[in-house]
């Protein structure tokens, strides 16, 4: 494999060492859409199998240690956090991110930080509060917030009263995180909500991260753009604000469809990366960014999915340190839009799979994460074990 000039193998190797990715409890459990949930047998039911099954994409991938949750969906108020985290411990894991849910309690059907009712906003606030001493408590150091807020009618709400009582929330919340975490606001133009939703877009999400304070960034998750939107422009102006926090990794075609990573449009993950290694190369140092996965699979089997995400983000963020960047910028001195292009499109197409085979045997992992997967007998072992723990679906399950 030609590396580029700069990029010696050593560099590329300890720079792919130090790549990783985390995957989401609620990816290996059983989803659907709005129109119904088809079960498989070997999804997860409990946090203890979602555990195993983080796990056993760790042991073929090597380079996905940490797992995040979702803490409504992973965490029974019964449960003492401490043992899920010494669970996840003795697979080898490490709680990742911590995420807050103010969706789906039926007080937040007009919104949470931005429901009219003091009492629901403060509820929806102390719930957050809660997720830091969680995260506390389980060595996290993400706190992850996404929400649903917004309205479905012109009128329904006041919009500006609405980004006030966001940016308060936030503020707040920043005001309590420990030195060792940071927080992230994603945002999502629509879905739930309809009409407007409260953080829209990326520069909503940065003004609100500026306002709650230095620890406060913006997670980018590849779903919630609208169609045509440039997504490696708005993570070049995140990377120059200081402001890129981190990753959902997925793919979408329509909206936010949470497919298994670069299996639409495998390109646009490669320009994704190249700006975050054409800035890594300018500074000399790895930007601090949280790449997280953010996967609802729902005809595929769920870690099998989740290995094909992970295998491919490694592949185009390999592609993307092949950039000759002298090439690119010689070219631009030049005006030869021709050659500049070339440059990226150049790495884009080089196999780096065989390199990737290499590396992994290098450090003991399977060659072929997948295949490795697939005769470690995972799924049919879970598939026997969980299937009897679920509902049985008779033609329609809701
Ligand atoms: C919302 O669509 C989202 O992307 C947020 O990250 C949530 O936490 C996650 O999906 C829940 O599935
Ligand atoms: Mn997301």
């Amino acid at each position: 494999m030609k590396l580029p000039h700069g990029l010696s193998e050593h560099d590329l190797l300890r720079r792919l060492d130090r790549f990783q990715i985390e995957t989401p409890s609620w990816a290996y459990a059983d989803t659907g859409t709005r129109f119904g949930k088809f079960l498989q047998d070997a999804a997860a039911v409990t946090i203890d199998d979602k555990l195993a099954d983080a796990a056993a994409v760790h042991r073929v991938t090597g380079c996905c240690p940490t797992f995040a949750v979702h803490v409504l969906w992973d965490f029974t108020a019964a449960a003492d956090p401490a043992i899920v985290a010494a669970k996840a411990a003795a697979l080898g894991l490490g709680i990742g991110s911590i995420n807050p849910n103010t969706f789906q309690d039926q007080c937040y059907k007009l919104g949470s930080v931005t429901n009219r009712d003091p009492a629901i906003r403060r509820r929806a606030i102390d719930h957050i509060l809660a997720c830091i001493s969680l995260g506390s408590r389980v060595g996290s150091n993400i706190l992850s917030l996404w929400f649903a807020d917004g309205t479905n009618y012109p009128g329904q709400g006041h919009i500006r009263q609405r980004k006030r009582w966001i940016a308060d929330a936030l503020h707040e919340v920043h005001r309590a995180l420990p030195d060792a975490m940071s927080m992230l606001v994603e945002y999502k133009p629509f879905e739930p909500a309809f009409y407007h939703t409260d953080i829209a877009d990326w520069g909503m999400a940065c003004a609100f991260a500026r306002h709650a304070g230095p620890r406060a960034k913006v997670l980018v998750d590849l779903g919630h753009h609208l169609h045509g939107c440039n997504v490696e422009h708005i993570v070049a102006f995140l990377i120059d604000e200081g402001l890129l926090g981190g990753f959902h990794f997925n793919d979408r075609k329509y909206a936010d469809d949470d497919l298994v990573a670069g299996s639409l449009d495998p390109f646009q993950l490669f320009r994704i990366f190249h700006e975050i290694v054409l800035a890594e190369r300018e500074t000399g140092a790895d930007l601090p960014i949280a790449y997280m996965i953010d996967q609802s699979e729902c005809i595929k089997p769920k870690a099998e999915s989740m290995i094909e995400t992970v295998m491919t983000i490694q592949e185009q963020f390999t592609k993307a340190l092949l950039v000759d960047h002298r090439a690119a910028a010689a070219a631009r001195e030049r005006d030869d839009i021709v050659m500049a292009g070339r440059a990226l499109k150049d790495a884009f197409a080089t196999d780096v799979r065989p390199f990737l085979a290499d590396y992994r045997a290098a450090r003991n992992l399977p060659r072929d994460p997948l295949d490795a997967f697939r005769q470690s007998g995972h799924l049919a072992r879970a598939a026997a074990e969980r299937a009897p723990r679920k509902p049985r679906n008779s033609g329609s399950y809701a």
